[in-house]
């Protein structure tokens, strides 16, 4: 088992799987169009997902059940976490982009890339995929003092993990080893141009440049790898996927209470439970933003996220009540087929 507890094997995944000959846990470490890719103990295998795999939802990272004879891929294990994001041009749909991620270095730069509302951002995604957020801050070697920036992020939240480096120093990096060992999976969020190719390069050590990963693109266009990841030398995975720069927030009300947790707090003594903490008396936050306890651009940006993240739920919601709708029309259809059999033609 040594081998997959390196590649992230627990007890999480452990209990939901009986001892067994005929299925072999492995782990998608890459996703094609109609194949994956999968590691397990002491086997590796590239398995078609047709028949009934073909209706499988998995992605990289997923823990599943291999079936030896075959090899065939036979059943998907429960995540404890994964990113997803809507699909573009899917009107409503789910796409999974990572699973069972530990880490996530959400990357921004010491300079005009940072912005409090997008790592508040990225740090409610981080909590709904199931994943502990270190936020790195790049080029700090281009300022005389990094602790403005760390204290900047520091303000989001009293024991969320700051590192401030110069992202192609393996000396710096160094930093981020504890969360790079053998059995962790990570990922990185941030924008265009903050360093997480240099952050990733130094990880992997000098001269081992990690492949690129393509993706599918947004015009449909398919490249043939979408979504994979790499060994780290530090012995843990890395999964860096162009898509995780365009997560929306999709069911992800309790990570957005995490995020602002102190604003959570407060709202839990406002006279209305429904409080949504504009001009309703007996208001806990507004009365905080009063006596300055609490910033009311911070007020701000938590109710825009909010607003976004349930616009994008509602169109998750009916999109699969659409779905269900035409699923029992099908259904409807298919019972009554001896009765329309031979009743002409539509
Ligand atoms: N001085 C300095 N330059 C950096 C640092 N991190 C990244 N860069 C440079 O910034 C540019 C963009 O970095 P890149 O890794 O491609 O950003 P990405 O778009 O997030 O992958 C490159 O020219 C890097 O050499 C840093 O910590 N210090
Ligand atoms: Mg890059």
């Amino acid at each position: 088992m040594k081998e997959l507890e390196s590649s992230g094997w627990r007890s999480f995944f452990a209990a939901q799987v009986e001892a067994d000959n005929t299925f072999a846990p492995a782990r998608i470490v890459a996703v094609h169009r109609r194949r994956v890719d999968v590691m397990g103990e002491g086997f590796e295998a590239s398995l078609a997902l047709t028949g009934k795999s073909a209706a499988l939802q998995v992605t990289v990272g997923d823990w599943v059940l291999v079936d030896r004879d075959g090899p065939r891929l036979a059943r998907v294990l429960d995540r404890f976490g994964a990113f997803k994001r809507g699909a573009a041009g899917a009107g409503g749909t789910i796409q999974l982009i990572a699973a069972n991620v530990d880490t996530v270095f959400i990357v921004t730069s010491a300079n005009r890339d940072f912005n409090v509302a997008r790592l508040e951002r990225y740090l409610a995604v981080a909590y709904e995929a199931g994943a502990f957020p270190v936020i790195v801050i790049t080029r700090a070697d281009t300022v005389d003092s990094a602790e403005p920036w760390v204290a900047r992020a520091q303000a989001l939240g009293s024991s969320l993990l700051v590192e401030a480096l110069d992202a192609r120093e393996p000396g710096d990096v160094e930093r981020l080893r504890p969360w790079c060992g053998p059995g962790q999976t990570v990922a990185l969020l941030g924008s265009s141009g903050v360093g997480k190719s240099t952050l990733i390069n130094t990880l992997a050590g000098a001269g081992q440049a990690t492949r690129e990963v393509r993706e599918d693109d947004q015009r449909g266009r398919h490249t043939t790898t979408s979504r994979s990841m790499h060994r780290l030398p530090q012995g843990g995975w890395l999964i860096d996927t162009p898509g995780m720069r365009e997560l929306r927030l999709v069911e992800s009300e309790d990570a957005l209470d995490d995020v602002f947790s102190e604003i959570s707090a407060l709202a839990a003594n406002c006279r209305f439970s429904d409080c949504r903490h504009e001009a309703e008396p007996g208001c806990a936050v507004q009365e905080a933003i009063a006596s300055g306890e609490l910033d009311a651009a911070r007020l701000a940006r938590f109710r825009k996220l909010r607003a976004e993240e349930r616009r994008n739920t509602e169109t998750i919601a009916e999109r699969r009540a659409r779905d269900r709708a035409l699923g029992q029309l099908y259904k409807s259809v298919l019972s009554q087929k001896p009765h329309i059999k031979g009743g002409g033609d539509r």
